[in-house]
């Protein structure tokens, strides 16, 4: 038992290197992701971590640079995940939303801050997350590592755990969301800012399973998600870090995340990157593509959501 969890758990390091080497490439290959438990310095994540309290104060509940669109209940009983009010700014392509059960209010900033559920578009709104994002040079290396030369930002999308309830994100892979032309060339790069372990909703993986190919996606109640009987659970390997640990991930990489019902907070940052070789494809091109035996598109289809809320 002891050993079946020990060669579950081989891709993890403990220091992200200056330069990946050739086994940790094949390594990724192989099982679709990496983690190093030391990437970011202790001063980078709390320039990040404090980064999401200034990006509050900046734009919530101020008109003139934020849209503020719905809130508590605003869903009905058919929340999913992370719709709570949703800050849009009015300047740029940044927004972030409330857990879908926190009622945000304009005198407790802070406290709105820890219960962020989700962030995107952020790179460009503070020079941590640009530098973090564009300039690592271990980062940068490692890209380079797992996508070849000239590799470009795809986007930036991070997902937050409030404790005492912060939601799931059930069983997916980021291509059923993304529109490319092909799927060997996207990955994402997840960094926690908090401890993130599996008591707050740490990242779970099943290695290798970015071999099998597009799964069959479907909004559920809570989320867009892989149909269950596609998942083996016992297949799944928790990926625990402490504040400045860094997994890099195939976009094909089946991952969830589950519910904080702990005390402490779970934040993390999320790049997604994707090869030269790779193009942003139109939908339809994208949907052949993502689709299963019979032809049919199996990604996240936003108009079944809108039926379904
Ligand atoms: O950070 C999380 O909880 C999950 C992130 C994730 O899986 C995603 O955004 O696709």
């Amino acid at each position: 038992m002891l050993c079946a969890m020990n060669t579950k758990t081989s891709a993890l390091y403990s220091i992200l290197p200056e330069r990946p080497d050739a086994t940790m490439v094949e390594r990724y290959r192989e099982e679709g992701y990496l983690a190093f438990r030391e990437a970011l310095t202790p001063q980078e994540v709390k320039e990040a971590s404090e980064g999401i309290n200034e990006l509050v104060r900046k734009y919530a509940f101020n008109e003139e640079r934020t849209e503020h669109v719905g809130g508590v209940g605003t869903y009905g009983k058919a929340i999913k995940n992370g719709r709570g009010m949703l800050f849009k700014s009015r300047t740029s392509d940044f927004h972030f939303q409330v857990e879908g059960t926190y009622e945000a209010r304009p005198d407790r900033l802070d406290e709105l801050a820890d219960n962020i559920r989700k962030f995107q578009s952020y790179t460009k709104e503070l020079p941590i997350y640009d530098y973090l994002a564009h300039r690592h040079p271990r980062l940068n290396a490692l890209l380079e590592g797992v996508l070849g030369k000239e590799f470009q930002p795809y986007s930036s999308m991070a997902l937050c755990k409030p404790a005492h309830g912060g939601a799931e994100k059930p069983w997916h892979q980021d291509l059923a969301y993304f529109s490319v032309n092909r799927f060997d060339g996207i990955c994402g790069v997840w960094i926690a800012l908090d401890h993130a372990t599996v008591a707050n909703g740490c990242m779970h993986v099943i290695p290798g399973g970015h071999l099998s190919g597009p799964r069959r996606h479907e909004w559920s109640k809570v989320d867009c998600e892989i149909t269950t009987k596609e998942i083996n659970p016992d297949d799944a390997v928790p990926i625990e870090l402490p504040p400045g640990g860094l997994m890099i991930f195939h976009g094909m990489l089946p991952h969830e995340t589950p519910v904080n019902n702990s005390g402490l907070r779970r934040r993390a940052l999320q790049f997604h990157y994707r090869s030269a070789a790779t193009q942003l494809a139109p939908q339809e091109e994208y949907r052949s593509k993502f689709a299963g035996p019979d032809g049919l598109f199996i990604g996240c289809d936003y108009s079944k959501l809108e039926k379904s809320s």
